[in-house]
């Protein structure tokens, strides 16, 4: 089992908003999960930007834009509700149903990441990868 995915996001570069989905597009079992999370730790974060930008926006079908391109332009979006400055050591959870994205990097940006699936109210929590 590979609980964790390490990633690097380069100089440069960004994450366009999407939404992660397990019963989208990797684990057809969690039929429309109670919640998903995603986690991540902080490595490194760059020298500026790589900001974490959540948008109040729950698609509810894989038909939505947003998912079957798995991303859209920012622009498409407006402003989005939270944004987050992470930094190194910090473990952020976020509801990954809802739409994020991260800014373009300055420098290197690196995180260990992982996913939590909660199929109902009062499951147990699943880590997926
Ligand atoms: O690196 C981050 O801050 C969030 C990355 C992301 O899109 C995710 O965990 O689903």
């Amino acid at each position: 089992m590979r609980p964790c995915l390490a990633r690097t996001i380069e100089h440069g570069t960004e994450l366009r908003p999407h939404v992660d989905r397990c019963d989208w597009y990797s684990h057809a079992e969690f039929a429309e999960p109670y919640a998903q999370l995603s986690g991540n730790i902080y490595l490194s974060v760059g020298d500026t930007g790589g900001e974490l930008a959540i948008w109040n926006s729950r698609p509810e079908h894989a038909s939505n834009p947003i998912a079957c391109e798995c991303s859209v332009d920012r622009d498409y979006l407006g402003e989005p509700d939270l944004t987050l400055t992470p930094r190194v050591g910090e473990m952020i959870l976020i509801n990954s149903q809802l739409v994020h994205a991260v800014g373009k990097v300055r420098g290197l940006r690196s995180t260990l990441s992982f996913f939590l699936v909660l199929q109902t109210k009062d499951s147990p929590l699943w880590m997926y990868h």
